[in-house]
């Protein structure tokens, strides 16, 4: 099966609704100069909430060949939820992803593996397509190794889906965020293909087959090539170098 690379910029709590409306501009301008081929290569970003509604708008009056997406959801549908948002608003903004369960939710927010599950569930129940993230601490990687928490974590997080859900996996080391200390293209292939086979026990060899997993940590202009060499990597999901237009379409750009 060829699955196309997705290239996603998560821009954490950066950017309010004018900057994104000029950064998303740029970007497409940047990609189309440079006879970006969409059609090989999907890019994707996450703003902050408030600015969906704004590159919605955007993207849709310009017809942009960018998707995107939200940087949370709530497992709940609607109703005494204070400062939730629902995956039926974000499927409304026509909001293609979500990221589910990414580490600082995990750390900062106390977002526990049961909860994550939870959200995918409520993810695909609105038509939105999970990025569901997953990593090991150094801690972790000392006690358990390198793939048991973050296949451990893959695993309860499908608990509440079947295989006709849309899903994209992304593996983020902890240690490798936004610490420059980027994981070897050969360790993100390691656990990228231990959580392969967990799609493949959970959900069928299909899903597993057409299913992408994305590297992310410290991913850059210089270090994407590597990782996309790698059989079981389908992509990169990029925080800090996601904010600089020229690193990120380099990034998008990245030659085999
Ligand atoms: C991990 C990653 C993007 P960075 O959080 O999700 O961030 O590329 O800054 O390490």
């Amino acid at each position: 099966t060829q699955r196309t690379p997705l290239i996603a910029g998560n821009w954490k709590m950066n950017l309010d609704h004018l900057q994104a409306i000029a950064f998303v501009q740029k970007l497409a301008w940047n990609l189309k100069d440079a006879k970006h081929d969409f059609a090989a290569v999907e890019v994707a970003v996450f703003p902050p909430f408030t600015d969906l509604r704004s590159v919605q708008t955007l993207v849709s009056a310009d017809k942009l060949p960018v998707v995107f997406g939200a940087q949370d959801v709530s497992a709940h549908d609607s109703g005494a939820f204070t400062g939730e948002i629902s995956g039926a608003f974000l499927a409304q903004l026509e909001c293609t992803y979500v990221l589910i369960g990414h580490s600082e939710r995990r750390t900062l927010h106390g977002e526990n593996d049961e909860e994550v599950a939870a959200k995918v569930t409520a993810a695909v129940k609105h038509g939105l397509v999970p990025i569901i993230c997953v990593g090991e601490t150094a801690a972790d990687l000392e006690l358990h190794g390198p793939s048991a928490v973050p296949v451990a974590q893959l695993r309860t997080a499908l608990s509440g889906i079947d295989s006709a859900a849309d899903i994209v996996v992304a593996y983020e080391p902890v240690w490798a965020i936004g610490s420059g200390q980027a994981a070897t293209p050969e360790q993100a292939e390691q656990v990228a293909a231990q959580l392969r086979l967990v799609l493949s026990e959970t959900l069928g060899q299909d899903v597993a087959d057409k299913t992408r997993i994305l590297y992310g940590g410290s991913v850059k202009g210089v270090n994407i090539a590597g990782y996309m060499r790698e059989p079981n990597v389908d992509g990169a999901l990029v925080g800090g170098a996601s904010l600089d237009i020229d690193e990120f379409s380099s990034i998008v750009r990245f030659q085999k």
